[in-house]
């Protein structure tokens, strides 16, 4: 099996050296000449405590190549993977599985619309790893992948996509790969935009009675969005799920706050906009999810 990795980005580094480190073929997508002779003169750097550190020369070329891609990997951040898919769809074949792995909804939707003729599959992940500098990844978390079918090209295809076992990712197939990616998103609603705006660790998100409200009033509407979606999110209340997820990664920066503090484009679309634009779909006022969609857009925009 030959994987073709687009988005090497942290958890996108990961997946292409375990999937080395596996024995499958693995081909890196680059965007432009200098990244790739930049990679080509140090090859991918793989740090994990489980596995030590790894000097792996795997292939890479420019995404405009133009040999045939059998599987596709798109891990970039949310709001580009749509348009990185389609910058390799010529490159595809009606047989090509492509695998959406990204935090966030609706770009893995519009995929599956889009390319109804070809097997589209999300994915979501628990990993956590960050990138000391380019090419140099350091696995930081070891959670659990699920991915599963969102068309009907995907839903017939019956051999399953990762076969082995990996030493270190916990891969597993689900059927219902919707539910699962609301519940992230949800998790990440919560979370995400709030950490960003009060530029605090996960664990600090819930220390002090005010957040603790906030928490409890956010987690609410994001919930009644995912009931009138008929996708009731978990068996215990958000709210607690949410603390859960804040103290198990306390002392993480989550993404979002990551990415306004480095000046980057946020997936604020993606995660609190998706969750606003299905409340006004369903009747649902949803103002603090509105109220943060609208503060972390002026932050993006105050820090370019
Ligand atoms: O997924 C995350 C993120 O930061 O995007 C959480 C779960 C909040 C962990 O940091």
């Amino acid at each position: 099996m030959h994987w073709h990795i687009l988005g090497v980005g942290a958890i996108g580094s990961v997946w292409a050296a375990q999937l080395h480190l596996a024995g499958y073929q693995v081909t890196l997508l680059l965007r432009n000449k200098q990244k790739l002779l930049t990679y080509q003169q140090q090859g991918l750097v793989y740090e994990s405590d489980k596995l030590g550190r790894h000097q792996l020369n795997i292939d890479a070329e420019l995404i405009d190549a133009h040999s045939p891609i059998e599987n596709l990997l798109v891990v970039t951040k949310a709001f580009a993977s749509l348009e990185a898919l389609n910058s390799v769809a010529e490159r595809l074949t009606p047989h090509s599985q492509v695998v959406m792995l990204q935090n966030g909804m609706g770009p893995q939707q519009q995929a599956a619309a889009q390319y109804p003729h070809l097997s589209i599959w999300a994915a979501t992940t628990t990993d956590g790893a960050y990138l000391k500098k380019p090419f140099h990844v350091i696995r930081a978390g070891y959670g659990e992948t699920l991915y599963g079918p969102l068309n009907q090209s995907a839903t017939g295809f019956t051999d399953t996509l990762f076969p082995q076992v990996f030493p270190e990712l916990q891969i597993n197939q689900t059927p219902d790969i919707l539910h699962k990616l609301w519940c992230k998103v949800a998790i990440n609603a919560a979370i995400n935009p709030l950490t960003a705006l009060y530029q605090c660790k996960n664990g600090e998100l819930l220390n002090t009675v005010e957040r603790r409200n906030t928490v409890a009033d956010l987690c609410d509407e994001i919930s009644r969005v995912a009931n009138a979606c008929d996708q009731p999110l978990f068996e215990q209340p958000l709210f607690d799920v949410v603390a859960h997820v804040a103290k198990q990664t306390a002392g993480n920066f989550s993404s979002m706050h990551q990415d306004i503090l480095h000046q980057r484009p946020t997936e604020i679309e993606q995660i609190t906009g998706f969750i606003c634009d299905e409340a006004t779909r369903h009747g649902i006022a949803t103002p603090i999810n509105e109220a943060l969609r609208h503060e972390i857009q002026a932050l993006s925009e105050r820090s370019k």
